[in-house]
């Protein structure tokens, strides 16, 4: 059993797609674990991006993830950290394959609608980012 960490971004809690992102989840047989909303600041966008912060977009990136309420979540699954990465899409929503989340929701590269952890080390550094052991419902 694997876990990862998905992130409604600021866009896609404005744009009021939490029920259609959860749905496609949901739907997938991906099992939500824990869950909560919660708005970062510029100092914790900028922890959790770390990775990031030799990147041109960094200061955008850090800028926009901090700019709304997030809805973050701790997925469950077998291969849950590929199978969500699969039901997101490529990173750039143009190149996103049809019926992925941000093919169809996307706007711009940035702006791109949900974040998952991309390996099993990232996503035990991000669910710990954001949950402690109280805070999942099994
Ligand atoms: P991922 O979210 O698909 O894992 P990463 O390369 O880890 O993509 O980048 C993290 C986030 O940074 C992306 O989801 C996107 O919001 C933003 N981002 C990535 N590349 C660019 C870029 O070239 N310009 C602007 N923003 C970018
Ligand atoms: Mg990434």
């Amino acid at each position: 059993m694997e876990q990862t960490l998905s992130i409604i971004k600021p866009d896609g809690v404005s744009r009021c797609l939490i029920g259609e992102v959860i749905k496609r989840l949901e739907q997938d047989g991906i099992r939500i674990a824990a869950m909560k909303m919660l708005k970062m600041n510029k100092a914790q966008a900028q922890g959790f991006y770390a990775v990031h912060r030799d990147k041109p977009f960094f200061d955008s990136l850090t800028d926009f993830m901090s700019s709304g309420p997030i809805v973050v979540m701790v997925l469950e699954g077998d291969n849950v950290i590929e199978k969500n990465r699969t039901l997101m899409g490529a990173t750039n929503y143009e190149e996103a394959a049809e019926g992925t989340i941000r093919r169809d929701f996307a706007t711009d590269i940035e702006k791109n609608i949900v974040h998952g952890s991309d390996s099993r080390q990232t996503a035990e550094f991000e669910i710990g980012y954001f949950f402690n052991r109280f805070e999942f419902a099994v």
